[in-house]
Formats: C-alpha cells, sequence, structure tokens
C-alpha cells in the first residue's frame, strides 16, 4: 500500500497525491462509480487543481473498489435533457471532463479496475494512457440505453480501434475484456488486478523523469490533429509559452519599457 496524501475532501471523489503523480478516484461503488453531475464538477475541479500545480505532472484517474472505474452516466438522475443535479438543471458536464483532460498539459492515465462501460469507456478513451487489470470489461451501451457520444467517445475511439472497430462497438454494444480491449489498440496494458497501482505509478514515475515540455508539446501535437481549430490554438499558445522564454522576446519588452528600439539584429535566423 502507497502512503496517498490527500489534496482536497470532495463527496463524490477521492483526491490525492504521492509526488508529482496526482489520483483522482470516483468514489460511488454502489452505482459502479457511476457519475453524476456533482461528480464531473468536482473532477473538473481536481483537474483544474492538477493543472495549476506545478510539482503535479502526471494524472491517475481510476474508480474505487475492484468492481467498476466507470459505468457512465447515473441513469438514476437521467431525466430530460441531461443529468439532473441537486439544483433541478439538466446537465452533460461530463463532455467538459473530456475536455480538460485533452487540454491539461500533463498525461492524464486510465487506471481501469473493472467495467468501464457506456460514459465510462469515454472516459477511459479520452485519457492519454490506459493501464487496465485483468478483470475489466469494457463496452458501449448507448443505443440499448438511449444515449450516445458524438463526440471524443467515437471520433478519438476510431483512431484509437479503427472505424470498423469504432462501429461494431458502438452499433453492438457488445462488451470486450481486459485482452481484447488491448489488442484492439483501446489500453496500453492488462496486468492482474493486485498489480495494477504499482504498474500505473510505474509508468507515472518513468513519464516524470522525462522532459514536462517535450510531453507536453507531444500530446499537444498528437492532439492537435483530430481537435481542430481548438487544438491548434492549443498547440500555438504553447509555441508563445516556448518564445517567451527566449531573450529574443524579452529584449521586446525590455526595449518597450526601457523606452528604446528593441535590437533584434543580435539574434540567430535560424535556418
Ligand atoms: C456495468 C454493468 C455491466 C455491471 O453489470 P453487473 O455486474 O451485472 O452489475 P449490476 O447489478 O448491473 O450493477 C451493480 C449496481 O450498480 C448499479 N449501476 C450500474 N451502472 C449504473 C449506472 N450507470 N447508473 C446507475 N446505477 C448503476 C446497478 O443498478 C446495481 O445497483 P443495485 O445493486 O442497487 O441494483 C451494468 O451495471 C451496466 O450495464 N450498467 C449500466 C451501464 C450504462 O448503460 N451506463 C450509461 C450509458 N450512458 C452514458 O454513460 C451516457 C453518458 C453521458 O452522459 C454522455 C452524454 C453526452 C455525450 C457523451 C456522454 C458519454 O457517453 O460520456
Amino acid at each position: 500500500m502507497r502512503n496517498w496524501t490527500t489534496i482536497k475532501q470532495y463527496e463524490d471523489i477521492l483526491f490525492e497525491r504521492l509526488g508529482g503523480i496526482a489520483k483522482i478516484t470516483i468514489n460511488r461503488p454502489k452505482v459502479y462509480n457511476a457519475f453524476r453531475p456533482q461528480t464531473n464538477m468536482e473532477m473538473l475541479d481536481a483537474m483544474a487543481y492538477c493543472r495549476e500545480c506545478p510539482e503535479i505532472g502526471v494524472v491517475i484517474l481510476t474508480g474505487a473498489g475492484d468492481k467498476a472505474f466507470c459505468s457512465g452516466g447515473d441513469q438514476n438522475v437521467k431525466g430530460t435533457g441531461g443529468y439532473i443535479d441537486s439544483n433541478g438543471v439538466p446537465r452533460l458536464n461530463v463532455l467538459d471532463l473530456h475536455k480538460a483532460i485533452r487540454s491539461i498539459p500533463k498525461p492524464v492515465i486510465a487506471m481501469v479496475n473493472g467495467y468501464a462501460i457506456g460514459g465510462g469507456n469515454v472516459l477511459q478513451v479520452v485519457c492519454d494512457l490506459t493501464i487496465a487489470s485483468e478483470n475489466a470489461r469494457f463496452g458501449q451501451t448507448g443505443p440499448k440505453v438511449g444515449s450516445f457520444d458524438a463526440g471524443f467517445g467515437s471520433s478519438y475511439l476510431a483512431r484509437c480501434v479503427g472505424q470498423k472497430k469504432a462501429r461494431e462497438i458502438w452499433f453492438l454494444c457488445r462488451q470486450y475484456t481486459a485482452q481484447e480491449a488491448e489488442e484492439m489498440g483501446m489500453v496500453n496494458k492488462v496486468v492482474p488486478f493486485d498489480r495494477l497501482e504499482d504498474e500505473t505509478v510505474e509508468w507515472c514515475e518513468t513519464i516524470l523523469k522525462r522532459s514536462p515540455m517535450a510531453i507536453r508539446m507531444i500530446k499537444r501535437a498528437l492532439n492537435a490533429e483530430l481537435d481542430g481549430q481548438r487544438g491548434l490554438m492549443e498547440f500555438a499558445g504553447d509555441a508563445t509559452l516556448l518564445y517567451y522564454l527566449m531573450d529574443e522576446a524579452q529584449e521586446g519588452k525590455n526595449a518597450f519599457l526601457e523606452k528604446r528600439d528593441p535590437d533584434f539584429g543580435k539574434f540567430p535566423k535560424f535556418p
């Protein structure tokens, strides 16, 4: 057992860290870690913390217990127009979580400890990497239970497993074993359940030894291809960040503050 420290208390999730690793655990085992609007709001809050905290370099997303990673939207609160939260407002705010996972410039690893079904499967698909235990089961249920995800749950799934397989997953709503999920490219690695956390932490520790800027740029590049103008904007934003780190950009600012013409001539003009 590792000594995780609680970062913040929530009702639906656990939020902990171990050095540079943050772990967000959906903690609703009675409903197989299905999410309600509040669950997503809490995960968004935790993701915002992970983004802002300079010591955190990688985020693990998992579910409590040994039955489920996440079984998608909580069917008990599914109403007309979305999942109904405590003030009666229908929401589909898991989509905001998908955007946060894509956008955070740090790797997010799904640690799949059981069923990843419906919106739960979409959640692991959206993560940068997936490590699953042998008991994990994957699948979409939308066309069976009256929902669908035409966002990353379709387009990015197809990038991972191919168009034909993605159509099979959505049209037939079957379940797939962890091994099948690995073979089709939806999972990076499958390990015995009692190895799951150790294996995931080892992957995190390896990532933490790598260059954070290089990781950030490669995540942006891999996202940009699918994310259109938004992906390009985030990639471009990081190009600006790199430029701001250069003496050349400092010269422009310094010249303005010193009320003189900038001397950009001294900077190299690379081929
Ligand atoms: C996970 C399954 C396969 C497990 O089956 P098993 O082992 O037979 O256990 P059960 O007895 O069925 O379940 C155990 C207990 O857990 C409760 N429960 C399970 N899943 C849910 C759930 N999603 N909501 C509420 N409760 C759940 C059971 O009721 C049971 O409780 P008790 O013991 O009290 O009876 C099996 O449980 C299963 O198939 N679950 C349902 C999976 C599902 O269909 N999920 C919803 C799919 N839809 C979405 O997720 C939509 C998501 C969404 O919001 C969205 C919207 C727009 C764009 C994108 C998305 C998106 O997809 O992300």
